[in-house]
């Protein structure tokens, strides 16, 4: 099977508005990204997904999309848009921007003809009851906030599964999915590599059944989309890169999205992973973790037959990982290259989040008036009403607030950073003097050398874009594994915990890939059994 291009390579997520200012107004903008090219370059990645730039009210910083095809002044401008693709391509990166047709903002056009009256032609672009049923949004606090709004001049209801200035777009609508058609095109047409999609797994829900996920025609809208716009269909040779974010994801369905045979998406966003590191399985009561679980799940996951898997521990929405599942504090610079090592060796297409290759950390939020988040901010109102004290809420929140994702990008130590020149819209992490890409770059065994180095090895070895994948036994919070391709073994062996552990191995070590501890006499642990220091990780061919 010939590779395509998003199997070999590593994509690099852009949050707009906390990457570069270039204009001194504390927002992350488009030139600013053109600036930071040559050190995306340098890292290796092939792509950026870069979250939504398009014209918004910002209610959900983007996520509510009010022009699909014209620039958020604040990012810039289509012409930006365009230097931006023209400059990433000269550097052999694409641009992948995130589809968010799931809902648009109620400040788009068509919403607001839709709510002129019952009979304007926009009224069915979105969805609308004379009564609310039991769906539940998780934006408009008083958990579980309903996801219905009345809107006063005709007396109905519009669903928003998110926030109420969100509304759903109606799927059972073919004038929506030429709408969003059209859109796509206009984008593909200006040279963008594809698309990222927002909570594609939606588009498909049934009102009256209360079903909001893995709809009954959810993959064949999927399938129009991919010939009308980014598929081989209507882009002969055009390898889109397609991933869709999709919670709702087992690996049975997630090949029904990317087995290339159906011509829906290349790849999609599973959270099994997330989801299995929350305590009791709820989001707010923090993150804990659960190596034997992640063992499972990601071998689970790694056996998807005829799909792809897509690889992350990062994005906007999640807490870094460093903190929220290594150690960011004795261990940080160990433990976030161990990471790396453990995610980027197995078979999937990787994700870095901005600052991640850096280790950048969790922010130490200490009052509810510094979460920028409209989640966080109804989260607090529900554990309020929950009847969580004052006390608890900022702590609960501060440990997975999709805020600590979205402080600005530490680019050197000098003031803000380097990321503004004026005031940030966000504050910027107090320990950007220590963790920074100046820093990253200047020292050889960093964080992003690590990142770097694990790019080139997926660039130059076929095996860890197609090798098979075998989970070893070995100490709980050890994570071993094989992948196996061409008759040769290589083996990837973490100790994802602050302790020695011991590494029981009868396999005769060959070349040394990769290594996060500096261990001279590495050569004489082979074929035996060994001690791996805290946070150790390392990658060997095996003979
Ligand atoms: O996120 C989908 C989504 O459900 C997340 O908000 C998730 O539920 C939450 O973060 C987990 O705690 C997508 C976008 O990634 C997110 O930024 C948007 O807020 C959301 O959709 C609405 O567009
Ligand atoms: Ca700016």
């Amino acid at each position: 099977m010939k590779t395509k291009w998003w199997q070999k390579s590593v994509i690099y997520q852009i949050y707009p508005r906390s990457f570069q200012d270039s204009n001194g107004d504390g927002v992350g903008d488009l030139q600013g990204i053109i600036s930071r090219l040559d050190y995306l370059q340098e890292l290796g990645i092939g792509a950026i997904w870069l979250s939504p730039v398009y014209k918004s009210p910002m209610d959900d910083n983007g996520y509510d999309i009010s022009d699909y095809c014209d620039i958020a002044p604040e990012f810039g401008t289509v012409a930006d848009m365009e230097e931006m693709i023209a400059e990433a391509k000269k550097r052999d990166i694409r641009i992948v921007m995130d589809l968010v047709v799931n809902h648009s903002s109620d400040e788009h056009a068509w919403f607001v003809e839709a709510r002129k009256s019952k009979d304007n032609p926009y009224r069915d672009y979105y969805i609308w009851r004379d009564e609310p049923n039991n769906l539940i949004s998780g934006f408009t606090g008083n958990w579980p906030g309903s996801a219905w709004t009345k809107d006063e001049s005709s007396g109905q209801y519009y669903l928003h599964l998110f926030s109420k200035k969100q509304p759903d777009l109606n799927w059972d609508n073919p004038k929506v999915h030429k709408e969003v058609h059209d859109l796509m095109n206009f984008w593909l047409d200006k040279g963008v590599g594809g698309f990222r999609m927002d909570v594609i797994d939606m588009i498909g829900k049934v009102i009256d059944d209360e079903l909001i996920t893995n709809g009954p025609k959810l993959h064949d809208y999927l399938q129009e989309m991919n010939a009308a716009t980014f598929g081989e269909k209507a882009r002969p040779g055009f390898e889109a890169l397609t991933v869709g974010e999709t919670w709702s994801a087992t690996p049975e369905i997630a090949e029904l999205y990317s087995s290339p045979e159906r011509n829906e998406l290349s790849m999609v966003f599973q959270f099994e992973h997330i989801v299995a590191m929350w305590k009791e399985g709820q989001k707010y009561k923090g993150n804990q973790l659960n190596v034997p679980k992640l063992k499972e799940v990601f071998a689970k996951w790694q056996q998807l037959e005829k799909g792809w898997n897509s690889l992350f521990w990062n994005n906007h929405d999640l807490p870094r990982v460093v903190s929220a599942f290594g150690n960011d504090n004795k261990y940080r610079v160990q433990s976030a290259k161990a990471l790396a090592i453990l995610l980027h060796l197995l078979k999937g297409t990787p994700y870095i989040y901005e600052g991640e290759e850096l280790g950048m950390t969790n922010f130490p939020f200490t009052d509810m008036s510094q979460f920028n988040d409209i989640e966080a901010r109804t989260a607090a109102e529900d554990l309020r009403k929950a009847g969580v004290a004052e006390a608890e809420i900022v702590p609960m929140i501060r440990q997975v607030s999709r805020d600590n994702a979205r402080t600005p990008m530490q680019w050197d130590s000098s003031d803000n950073a380097g990321f503004t020149t004026g005031k940030p819209w966000l504050a910027v992490n107090p320990n950007y003097k220590e963790i920074n890409a100046a820093v990253n770059l200047q020292e050889n065994d960093s964080v992003f050398h690590t990142y770097q180095k694990l790019i080139q090895l997926r660039k130059e070895n076929d095996w860890v874009v197609l090798g098979d994948f075998e989970l070893l036994n070995s100490a709980p919070n050890v994570f071993a594994y094989l992948r196996k391709f061409e008759n040769k073994q290589y083996l990837i062996t973490v100790n994802l915990s602050d302790d020695e552990q011991e590494f029981k191995s009868d396999f005769e070590f060959g070349k040394l890939l990769i290594h996060n501890y500096e261990t001279e006499n590495f050569a004489e642990t082979s074929g035996s059994t060994f001690k791996m220091q805290p946070w150790e990780a390392f990658a060997v061919e095996l003979l």
